[in-house]
């Protein structure tokens, strides 16, 4: 797994992406290929590979993804009709980009989804 992913290019401002929200520890950018009217990543700036490989030391930074993605969904005007945050863990979970992120999904209902 590799500590410089396309995500860590994007933290770097070496490729674009529309980054809507950045703090100390977190960035947020538009998914580039959205499967909901809103569709926003939300990336620790520490290197995480995937959500397993996260320790007990970084549990404030998982816990700031999360919190991270609420305050955005209700400063947006989403919270009141609701939203959805996934986050994919290796193969069976669909994780492709091996940094972890939590994705914030919103603007519409939302299918069920878990098969
Ligand atoms: P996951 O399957 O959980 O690893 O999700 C990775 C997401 O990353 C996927 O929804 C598409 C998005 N993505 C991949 N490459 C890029 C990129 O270069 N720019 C942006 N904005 N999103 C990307």
């Amino acid at each position: 797994m590799s500590d410089d992913t396309i995500f860590h290019r994007i933290a770097r401002r070496e490729i674009p992406a529309d980054i809507v929200y950045e703090d100390d520890h977190v960035f947020a950018f538009r998914d580039i290929a959205p499967q909901a009217p809103v569709h926003v990543l939300f990336v620790p700036k520490a290197t995480v590979p995937t959500l397993d490989a996260a320790t007990a030391d970084q549990a404030e930074l998982v816990g700031r993804l999360a919190l991270a993605a609420a305050a955005y969904a209700r400063k947006e005007g989403f919270a009141d009709d609701g939203y959805r945050v996934v986050i994919n863990c290796n193969g069976h979970g669909g994780q492709t980009v091996f940094q972890l992120h939590l994705h914030l999904l919103a603007g519409a209902p939302l299918g069920r989804f878990g098969t």
